[in-house]
């Protein structure tokens, strides 16, 4: 089943990012719930800030679930990557990874590398910064095999990053370095700059993808730009997605405006597609 997921941003510097409830984990949680999510999706500023028993209680009473944890904060707040020229940042990076990892396992949620991937610049070469990455990547994505969940890789557009842009890159990559645990974030904002086709790329990619961030092409709520939803969706169909889609959107003309269409266009394309 294809569920629908809404995003929480707790870190005050991404402000102006894509997150549609922002600041207040309790009125998003309640937001989210009375809209008829079915779950959401985390920004936390890092692992030690969110706690364990109250976020179980929120969804507890809500009846929401943990769709994926995001990692950027450590990119947004203290410029970690996982492909730093600089060790000792590759290192603080792959433990701020490894304690939100561990935080989502225990809700049975995955974490997502997106920012943390980092770019290919200065004296580091492509080579040796795809090779720090699978490496990065094998770890965690061992780690988190082992406590029963998947890690989430998320190619970014061409403004973002350099590494990866394309999920069919990204997949191929996976493969051939043999990293197990780690699936695709499809994030259709990125796609739509990057893919030629969105459906024909998420049946290449397959099993491969496991988390879906729904955005239109102007990154506001799906229903909101021009973005061919109904082939997109059938594509997830066909490859038999069971993963979210997560509105990762900027909160425009305002947070509740975004949930709104955001969980309209859910029924309309899923529910009722
Ligand atoms: C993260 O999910 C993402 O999509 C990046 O563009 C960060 O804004
Ligand atoms: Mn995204």
């Amino acid at each position: 089943m294809i569920r629908s997921a809404i995003t929480i941003s707790l870190v005050p510097e991404a402000h102006g990012g894509p997150f549609v409830f922002c600041d207040d984990l309790k009125h998003g949680c309640a937001r989210a719930a009375a809209l008829g999510f079915d779950a959401v999706e985390i920004f936390p500023p890092a692992a030690d800030a969110l706690n364990v028993k109250e976020l179980r209680a929120l969804l507890q009473r809500h009846r929401l679930r943990l769709a994926a944890i995001g990692t950027g904060a450590g990119w947004v707040k203290h410029r970690l990557s996982l492909t730093s020229a600089d060790p000792a940042i590759r290192a603080r990076a792959r433990d701020f990874i490894a304690g939100l990892v561990d935080l989502a396992a225990v809700f049975d949620a995955p974490a997502i590398i997106g920012s943390m991937q980092g770019r290919v610049e200065g004296d580091v070469t492509r080579r040796q910064a795809r090779q720090w990455f699978a490496a990065e990547l094998a770890a965690l994505g061992a780690r988190a095999g082992a406590l029963g969940v998947s890690l989430l890789y998320e190619p970014l557009n061409r403004y973002e990053t350099n590494l990866f842009n394309r999920a069919g890159e990204a997949a191929a990559f996976l493969r051939r370095r043999k990293i197990s645990g780690v699936k695709l974030l499809c994030d259709l904002f990125h796609m739509n700059i990057e893919e030629k086709s969105i459906p024909a790329t998420l049946r290449a990619v397959g099993r491969q993808v496991g988390h879906v961030h729904f955005a239109d092409t102007n990154r506001r709520a799906v229903g909101f730009g021009h973005l061919e939803g109904a082939a997109i969706v059938q594509a997830l169909r066909d490859i038999r997605y069971e993963g979210y889609l997560s509105a990762e959107v900027l909160p425009l003309p305002d947070a509740e405006a975004a949930a709104r269409q955001t969980i309209r266009a859910f029924r309309q394309l899923v529910t009722a597609g």
